[in-house]
């Protein structure tokens, strides 16, 4: 067991937030030798130290093979200093401390792809964060410490980009077959943001000159074929880049900016300094090759690491508690800019829809944990829906309740205050209070607590008096790890409608927050209060939680009629998607008759118009939840079986109710030019082909193998293969095997062919099995066991089913090789409690039996969580 560091390691290994100490020493510069060769990598280090506290000088460090140390020149003998399998640990160091270290490490074999690794054939790249930087050399690598890094990377010539952070100072021949490059990054920066990438690329070039008139080179790079799939991202960065100068007054401060695209990685990308590296799938954009979905997540993937510049490099985090101080704020902004890039209320539907099928059943069950948590064993394990998405909710709700003009004066005082620092959650809510005048701290409780709260609702009219008064109470589920759960500040964004003519009101209370929202807000921050508006002539439709204000579950008495009003007359499309989703709820979840509904969504006041004039919000408002939704509010006597069939029950049930209308939409509609009007437009028609097979017309197949031979987009390819593949059509077989000759160098598109096989209604055991032996299925590379794992999930009747050992199966094998994904991949199976008997018991057991095999923190935290309900 290791010896304590700071934050303290304690003998369970769990680490808590209480425990924080600064660091002893602090390091003022680094120079870094990187040698690659084939069979291992040289790594020299030379640290300026200076000792700051009380301590030991304490370097942490994870496989690497210690060739030498030297402390101010004089190299140390192994009684000098302790050495364990964690950290390198020097007694009375002097306060001024050269320390120069040689390791060697094996990037070649290193399959967790943390720290230094072979990515491919021809490829080195690094992944630092949280705790990567010390599997590459000895190094305090811990947040809190900022240094100027100075990096000499040397190889083969055969790898000819040599690549680190800044600005590149010297390159030149290192012998005949050999040579380097010295880059120095003039931003002191923790070692999370360190990166290099050695290899051979291919690179697109452009430039941006910033607000300030500094001239920036922009490169992208890629394996040669792609390149032209780097365009979309090229721009994207360029619009980013202008956006954070606009919105937030923060223009890009190094002279070249640089992406790196590479197929194994464990996550999205990574936002190192002036380096990012990032995951093929988050990089390269092209209707051919990718779908509408992907092109959109990797214009907000380039924004979100291209704002990480401000909201997490210069401006850092303290410790790993507070993750969700840079992620939270930086996904808030991600999603504001990918406002601007399809209609808002879209864009607010689709994160809505992310937060509620990801983090609200997180927050329910037993991986809960507050937006920052106060201890873990694993820091990977804590890139979470809710550091991620909930932490971009409590941002969202301050922006909300201060408005525009407050918030950027918020904003602008925590730049000014903490630019060049390691800062923490409290930090940020001060600097928005100075800066705004508006007292925040209360929001610190949303910070610190886990759980989904309950805001129960109820509308009361009362005719003699003319007033209307909503009542409000909250609540959150006990948890046994966090027991003083307090009331959190709600701000209940809301309207009321006149039920007969569909008018909003105008609302008289005094009690509205002041802000440039044009709905009332409400702050509820009790456990119970009551709002009242005055001159209300009739019973109102309310519509409460417009835009989704507050990350709560709502309930509210609304009647199905009083849904499926809001669905025809809510003014913004938000409020109108939010309608449908609770009357499907109502549906699926407490038995309501389905017919309102139907009725609502076949009206011709609704779709026929809309599928003109907003294609993409006309495509959304048909979204149905997905069965995996559904099962996350359910938390006792889960069937999958019957929820599949009920879903099932209810989409035919649709495909019926709209008759002539989808073969007409199918046939007439057209993608215009303008991008996002034209993904609206292959959305619906996507949906149009699926409802024509629920309906029987027999020429849906034909139609969708047409569209399927002739189209060169791949959502349009994709949603005619799906239809063919997943009804058994007779031209499914040729489609497969037609996409799989035509796309199979296209790691990207083969991806989706994986999942749409085992996204198959009927796939088996059998299917997993074909596709996870087939021979191009690669454990190695992450987006491919996503694809199949991802496909299956999409089923939960598989999923409990066979899936269960495809899971626990996973989760071993990577245990070693990859216990980050591994990991991630297990919580498939979190909710195994809420299944019925006897299922509940069967897949517990296997669980338990997995229990004494895994040797990772990253599984063993995961399933000791999943299995403490
Ligand atoms: N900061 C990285 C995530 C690192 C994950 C390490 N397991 C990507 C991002 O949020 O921008
Ligand atoms: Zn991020």
């Amino acid at each position: 067991m290791n010896i304590a560091a700071n934050p303290v390691v304690e003998a369970d290994q769990t680490v808590y937030l209480k425990d924080y100490q600064k660091p002893s020493y602090l390091v003022d510069s680094i120079d870094l030798d990187i040698q690659v060769y084939d069979n291992k990598t040289d790594v020299h280090a030379k640290l300026v130290m200076q000792r700051q506290t009380e301590g030991d000088l304490v370097l942490l460090g994870r496989d690497l093979e210690l060739q030498s140390i030297r402390v101010n020149g004089t190299e140390l003998s192994k009684d000098e200093y302790h050495l364990d399998a964690e950290q390198l640990r020097i007694a009375n160091a002097p306060d001024q401390a050269i320390v120069e270290t040689h390791v060697v490490i094996h990037p070649e074999s290193n399959t967790q792809l943390e720290g230094l690794y072979l990515a491919g054939d021809d490829l080195f790249v690094t992944q630092n964060e949280p705790e990567g930087f010390r599997k590459i050399t000895f190094y305090p690598d811990r947040p809190d410490v900022l240094s100027v890094f100075t990096t000499r990377v040397e190889a083969d010539k055969k790898l000819p980009v040599l690549l680190a952070n800044g600005n590149l100072m010297e390159a030149g021949e290192a012998g005949a077959e050999r040579h380097y490059a010295v880059w120095q990054d003039p931003t002191k920066k923790p070692s999370y943001l360190f990166a290099c990438v050695i290899g051979d690329l291919a690179v697109l070039k452009d430039s941006y000159v910033t607000s300030e008139g500094r001239n920036v080179a922009l490169e992208i790079y890629a394996e040669e074929k792609d390149i032209p799939k780097c365009h979309i991202a090229m721009e994207a960065l360029k619009h980013s880049m202008r956006w954070d100068e606009e919105h937030y007054g923060r223009p890009y401060d190094l002279d070249n900016y640089m992406i790196v695209a590479t197929s194994a990685f464990n996550m999205g990308a990574m936002e190192n300094k002036g380096l990012n590296i990032f995951n093929t799938s988050c990089v390269l954009a092209d209707e051919e090759y990718t779908t509408d979905a992907a092109i959109m997540r990797v214009q907000s993937v380039i924004a979100h690491e291209y704002f990480h510049n401000w909201t997490g490099n210069r401006i850092t985090c303290r410790d790993w508690f507070q993750l969700c101080l840079k992620e939270g704020l930086t996904v808030f902004r991600d999603q504001s800019f990918s406002e601007d890039l399809q209609s808002a209320a879209v864009q607010r539907i689709d994160d809505v829809a992310v937060l509620k099928a990801h983090q609200f059943p997180e927050d329910s069950g037993p991986l809960s944990h507050p937006p920052r948590p106060d201890h873990f064993v694993e820091i990977n394990n804590f890139y979470t829906a809710t550091v991620y998405e909930k932490g971009a909710e409590i941002n969202r709700m301050m922006a909300t309740l201060l408005g525009k003009e407050k918030f950027r004066a918020g904003t602008d005082e925590y730049f000014k205050r903490y630019d060049g620092q390691a800062v923490t959650v409290e930090d940020w809510v001060a600097a928005l209070t100075a800066g705004s005048g508006v007292d925040l701290s209360e929001f610190l409780i949303w910070y610190n607590q886990p759980g989904t709260p309950k805001l129960e609702a109820k509308g009361e009219y009362d005719a003699a008096a003319q007033t209307y008064t909503l009542s409000f109470k909250q609540s959150l589920k006990a948890h046994a790890k966090y027991p003083n759960l307090k009331a959190v500040p709600i701000p209940v964004a809301l309207a009321l409608f006149d039920a007969e003519t569909g008018e909003q009101l105008t609302l008289n209370s005094e009690v509205l927050v002041e802000n440039d929202v044009k709905d009332g807000v409400y702050l509820f921050d009790q456990d119970a209060a009551s709002i009242t508006f005055t001159d209300v002539a009739a019973q109102p439709v309310a519509s409460l939680l417009r835009n989704f204000s507050a990350p709560v579950n709502l309930e509210f008495n609304y009647s199905d009629e009083d849904l499926a009003f809001l669905l025809q007359h809510e003014t913004n499309g938000f409020n109108q998607w939010q309608a449908a989703q609770a009357l499907l709820e109502n549906i699926f979840l407490k038995d309501h008759n389905a017919q309102i509904y139907l009725d609502a969504v076949s009206s011709p006041k609704l779709l026929p118009q809309l599928v003109n004039t907003d294609p993409l919000l006309a495509s959304r408002l048909l979204d149905v939840p997905s069965e995996g939704y559904l099962a996350s509010r359910i938390d006792a006597d889960y069937n999958p079986l019957a929820i599949q069939e009920k879903r099932e029950a209810l989409l035919n049930a649709v495909a019926q109710a709209c008759k002539g209308f989808w073969k007409n939409i199918y046939q007439e509609l057209n993608a215009p030019a303008e991008f996002s009007q034209a993904m609206g437009v292959r959305a619906l028609k996507n949906i149009a082909l699926s409802m024509m097979v629920r309906q029987g017309d027999e020429s849906a197949f034909d139609l969708a193998y047409e569209k399927f031979k002739t189209t060169g987009n791949m959502s349009e390819r994709l949603g005619a293969l799906k239809v063919l593949v997943w009804n058994d059509a007779p031209q499914a077989e040729k489609a497969l095997i037609d996409f799989y000759l035509r796309f199979k160098d296209e790691a990207l598109s083969m991806d989706q062919w994986f999942m749409i096989q085992a996204a198959h209604p009927k796939a088996n055991a059998e299917t997993i099995a074909y596709l996870t032996s087939h021979p191009d299925y690669d454990l190695g590379v992450p987006n491919r066991i996503r694809s199949v794992s991802g496909g299956l999930n999409a089923n939960p009747v598989n999923t409990w089913s066979f899936g269960v050992q495809h899971f626990i199966g996973l989760a071993q094998y990577l245990d070693e090789k990859n216990p980050i994904v591994g990991s991630r991949l297990l919580q498939a199976l979190s909710r195994w409690y809420t299944l019925a008997e006897p299922q509940r018991s069967a897949v517990k057991a296997e669980l338990e039996a997995l229990k004494p095999q895994v040797k990772s923190k990253n599984v063993s935290e995961t399933l000791n969580s999943m299995l403490s309900v």
